[in-house]
């Protein structure tokens, strides 16, 4: 295994690219799904199940892991990885998003972020520099720099505003993360939906010649074709030979539109929050087991899937899980929900190496609308 971070690009189709990130902890195959496990777990998931599915990296949240155990605990007893049973790539998101959705009372200035714990309301505060350190304590193989991400619709002036702090947050992380062989830190491109400050954004981050590049600041409101339109905003401007990351994106169909449009890692908690609300993805589309429509019905949600969830329980069974609260329930269609990801992911990197991605998203767009029988 590599002693350092790198990123080939293997093949192309049209924007569209599928390649490989070696890091010492393994390689991430793109374009990649990366499960959430915000509190150090993937919820309601095994880490070796995560793994089997094909899942190369997962996600941890500095918010949640400073809060709960805390980031010097965790460093003590051996870092994220060890801690988690999980040896393979870690990335981890840097915490700004988090406070700005989860916490009360938070005030942001140019120093950074001070907010009051969701858990017990005890005052945290988390700096550029703060974030990186505690990145570092948990172990993480990619790091994220602290960004301010603003919902949109929003002013263009405050869309600017946090626009430049995460710029120059974005140096002081980068100082802070200094050469790490191994590991990589990421800027993160902000500018709501103004063209010209995605361009600005991403330029000056180019600038700052950082290991990768994340999209930020989208799927926060707006519609799905403003997504779409300020990632071709930004994708002519990210050098070719670094990966893009679209942060906290989405449904399958946001995915394979991005793909299409030349990004390489994703991550989102739709698979596995919509597991434990009764929310299926398939192959033919999304369904909620909660219906009664399902009451009576013997046959799994995939008969054809590889993964046991989606091909040996009924959906008549699912549906009673799920109306009973059993813990089981939300196993199964965590699993089934993790295990369909990254069957599209899987063949997103095929039909691009085949240079067959257009084919391969009408057909999958076509099992969508079918629907689930
Ligand atoms: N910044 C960070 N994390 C994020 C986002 C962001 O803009 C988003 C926006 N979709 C999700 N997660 N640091």
């Amino acid at each position: 295994m590599t002693d350092h971070f790198s990123f080939t690009v293997n093949a192309t189709d049209g924007a569209a690219r599928t390649g490989e990130i070696r890091m010492p902890r393994g390689v991430i195959r793109t374009p990649a799904f990366m499960p959430v496990g915000t509190a150090a777990t993937v919820k309601a998931m095994y880490p070796e199940q995560v793994k089997a599915l094909g899942a190369d990296v997962v996600l941890g949240n500095v918010y949640h892991l400073m809060l709960r155990p805390g980031a010097e605990r965790v460093a003590s007893l051996g870092g994220l990885h060890a801690f988690m049973n999980w040896p393979y790539p870690i990335l981890t998101d840097s915490g700004g998003f988090q406070v700005m959705s989860l916490s009360a009372l938070r005030k942001i200035d140019e120093e950074g972020v001070t907010f009051q714990s969701h858990i017990d309301g005890s005052t945290h505060s988390l700096t550029p520099e703060r974030s990186i350190e505690i990145q570092g304590l948990l172990g993480s193989d990619i790091q994220m720099q602290l960004d301010e991400c603003v919902k949109l619709p929003n002013s263009e002036e405050a869309v600017e505003k946090a626009m430049r702090l995460s710029l120059r947050w974005a140096e002081r992380c980068r100082v802070a993360f200094g050469e790490q062989p191994g590991r990589a830190m990421f800027g993160i491109v902000q500018g709501g939906a103004v063209e010209r400050l995605r361009v600005e954004s991403a330029r000056a981050l180019v600038d700052l010649d950082l290991k990768g590049y994340a999209i930020g600041g989208l799927a926060v409101g707006e519609p799905q074709e403003v997504m779409l339109r300020m990632i071709e905003t930004v994708e002519p401007h990210l050098p070719r030979e670094k990966p893009r990351y679209l942060m906290g994106v989405g449904t399958p169909d946001d995915i394979v539109e991005s793909v299409r449009r030349g990004v390489d890692m994703f991550d989102c908690v739709m698979p596995t929050r919509a597991g434990r609300h009764g929310t299926a993805y398939t192959r033919f589309g999304r369904l909620n087991l909660k219906n009664a429509k399902w009451a009576d019905d013997p046959t799994p949600l995939d008969p054809a899937s590889a993964c046991e969830a989606t091909r040996s329980y009924s959906k008549a069974y699912l549906h009673h899980l799920v109306r009973s609260q059993e813990i089981l329930g939300m196993m199964l269609l965590t699993w089934s929900n993790l295990a369909y990801y990254q069957e599209l992911m899987a063949g997103l990197r095929k039909a691009i190496a085949e240079k067959r991605l257009e084919d391969f998203v009408a057909e999958t767009k076509e099992g969508w609308a079918r629907g689930v029988r």
